[in-house]
């Protein structure tokens, strides 16, 4: 019985389909005779090709437009093509792009090994057996297809996860962001020092001047925490009109007067017109773990000694800094060892930190 015979070669489909986009095909090779049946298969398959003779013309050609597929004599004029392929594979640019060795000389063996270990990704006999040639070349642009889409889909796992962290009204790092943060500055053995601020009687900007521009206040205030932050610190939106700013690896006999920064640095923002309101102010408990020998206290621990201070801070009038010592003792809440513990609703002492 006869066996059917095949389809001709040249009529198999790749699968997946190559990719819509034109690809472009660089091909270096200092024999004109090569460079010209390569520019003819590869036009006829439907690729874009540029040509280069030698090292340097490769080079200018990859820095005006990077090719998605470079394909490279392993004798180059003056230079070996294996050298050069461990050359191109150190440019970031060409990091997804294929590198197809190729060599006219028989018993290639030993340089399709060198070229194979110094970064190629296949090495061809040519000009033989074309349509191998032509499948091989499909088949190492599907394979770079395939790594930008996972460094695409990388990327937007990033851009997710980064999203996640963010508040989208004021660009700081939210709630789940900030506490992740506060946890892990809990454990770095450093002292922490927790400022958490409330904006006074920000009820009545929402029902005074509307919503929009209760949210515009909050926008400013953001910008102010941060623009008053230090390289390393996090600004946090915790909650409604409730931010902190996370601070670690500081001198803690600081932690009081860093609040009053912040809290002179909002009584002092000029709002603009589009806040409607004239000014505000907040209230702030800081809270400082010294770091030591002891173990850390809770993120859990530590905001509730800060929201202890925030709330005197509160009763006390408003628009005041109370600062309290968190040990890892639960049954100590706020040793205060000779901090100026509350600020009077005055101007910042300056100097500060
Ligand atoms: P206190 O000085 O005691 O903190 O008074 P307060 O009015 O600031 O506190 P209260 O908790 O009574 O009100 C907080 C207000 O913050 C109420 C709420 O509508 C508003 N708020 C929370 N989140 C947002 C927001 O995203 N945008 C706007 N515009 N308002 C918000
Ligand atoms: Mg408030
Ligand atoms: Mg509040």
């Amino acid at each position: 019985m006869s066996r059917p015979s095949l389809p001709p070669v040249h009529s198999f489909e790749s699968i997946p389909p190559p990719s819509d986009v034109p690809r472009r095909i660089l091909v270096v090779d200092d024999d004109a005779g090569r460079r010209l049946l390569f520019e003819k298969i590869l036009t006829m398959e439907g690729y874009g090709v540029a040509l280069a003779f030698d090292a340097d013309e490769a080079l200018d050609s990859i820095n005006e437009a990077p090719p998605d597929l470079i394909l490279l004599d392993v004798h180059l004029a003056g230079m070996s093509g294996i050298e050069f392929c461990g050359e191109l594979r150190m440019i970031d640019e060409l990091r997804l792009t294929p590198i197809v060795l190729m060599s006219a000389v028989y018993k290639t063996e030993e340089w399709a090994v060198r070229g194979l270990l110094a970064g190629a990704d296949d090495f061809l006999q040519v000009p033989e057996r074309l349509e191998e040639i032509k499948a091989r070349i499909r088949v190492q642009l599907r394979n770079r297809r395939d790594r930008e889409m996972l460094e695409w889909l990388e990327m937007q796992r990033n851009k997710l996860r980064t999203a996640a962290l963010r508040d989208s009204l004021t660009g700081l790092t939210n709630r789940r962001g900030g506490d992740k943060a506060l946890r892990h500055s809990l454990s770095s053995g450093e002292v922490v020092v927790l400022v958490l601020l409330d904006i006074d009687h920000f009820k009545n900007v929402n029902d005074t001047h509307g919503h929009a521009a209760g949210d515009a206040v909050l926008q400013q205030v953001a910008a102010t925490l941060e623009r008053r932050s230090r390289r390393g610190d996090v600004v946090v939106r915790h909650g409604g009109e409730e931010f902190f700013v996370l601070i670690t690896g500081v001198d803690p006999k600081l932690a009081a007067s860093i609040g009053e920064r912040y809290r002179s640095a909002i009584e002092n923002l000029q709002l603009s017109d589009g806040a409607g309101t004239a000014g505000v102010t907040v209230s702030i408990g800081v809270a400082v773990w010294w770091a030591g020998e002891e173990a850390a206290p809770s993120p859990e621990r530590m905001l509730s000694v800060a929201d202890a201070g925030l709330y005197e801070a509160k009763r006390n009038g408003r628009n005041r800094v109370v600062t309290t010592e968190v040990s890892s003792d639960q049954s100590l809440i706020g040793r205060i060892k000779g901090l100026p513990s509350v600020y009077p609703r005055t101007k910042s002492p300056g100097g500060g930190t």
